[in-house]
């Protein structure tokens, strides 16, 4: 069995892929696309050329493709599973993990990611009225979770890191770079750094230490 992760360390949805694999100790072959051989087989295999692609190679079981962080990590959690149960047994509660998967995804993710490529475009081809619009929807979302917070849970979903927790750390890690979180969203912070504190995640960061200087807005001297 070879699982191979096509993959940049220092992309968020890469990061979020990451946390699930370190998590777990699943084995696995670090396809890097610093490396041009990569990026082509990257091209091949999934034409949108979006990362990270996800490999697995099973002696008569052919080989599986799987696109998208978050139908990678729900394969892993069937195909790899590990000691870390990133999707809970409890249909409902799965519900739950996913609906907030689906927010940091949609609602700080996205609009992340909108300032991000901006700044990385042409002067006369920016997008201010998207930019405005992109980081008013991160103040929202920063509200909304703040709020959600406010019951003292550990995790996004509850007492159990979870699937949520794997994309919400890479995704709130970047966004706080790009719109800071308020002072005054004490829970939003405190879970910020709960994450950047775990190991999984605490690993990936490190491992994406030498590439900092490719964050436009230029990466601030903390984290
Ligand atoms: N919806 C995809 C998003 C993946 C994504 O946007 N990846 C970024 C890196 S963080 C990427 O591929 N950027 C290259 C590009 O936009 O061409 C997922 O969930 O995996």
């Amino acid at each position: 069995m070879t699982l191979a992760l096509y993959a940049h360390p220092f992309s968020s949805y890469c990061q979020k892929v990451l946390v699930a694999l370190y998590a777990n100790g699943v084995p696995f072959q670090y396809r890097s696309l610093e490396e041009p051989a990569h990026q082509h087989a990257l091209e091949a295999l999934w034409p949108m050329k979006r990362f990270p692609v996800l490999v697995d190679s099973a002696p008569g079981d052919g080989e599986r493709t799987v696109i998208e962080a978050t139908a990678i990590i729900e394969y892993l959690h069937v195909r790899h599973p590990g000691p870390v149960r990133l999707l809970p047994e409890d249909p409902l509660a799965a519900v739950g993990v996913r609906m907030l998967d689906r927010f940091f995804d949609n609602y700080v993710s996205t609009p992340q990611q909108k300032c991000v490529f901006d700044a990385i475009r042409a002067e006369g081809d920016r997008d201010p009225y998207g930019v405005a619009e992109a980081r008013r929807m991160l103040d929202t979302s920063y509200a909304w979770l703040e709020k959600h917070l406010e019951d003292g849970r550990r995790w996004a979903a509850g007492d159990d890191f979870s699937l949520a927790d794997c994309g919400a750390a890479p995704f709130l890690f970047y966004a706080d770079w790009t719109h800071r979180i308020p002072e005054a969203h004490v829970h939003v912070r405190a879970y910020r750094a709960r994450l950047l504190a775990h190991p999984a995640f605490a690993r990936a960061v490190d491992e994406a230490r030498p590439y900092r200087s490719y964050f436009p807005l230029g990466a601030p001297d903390r984290d």
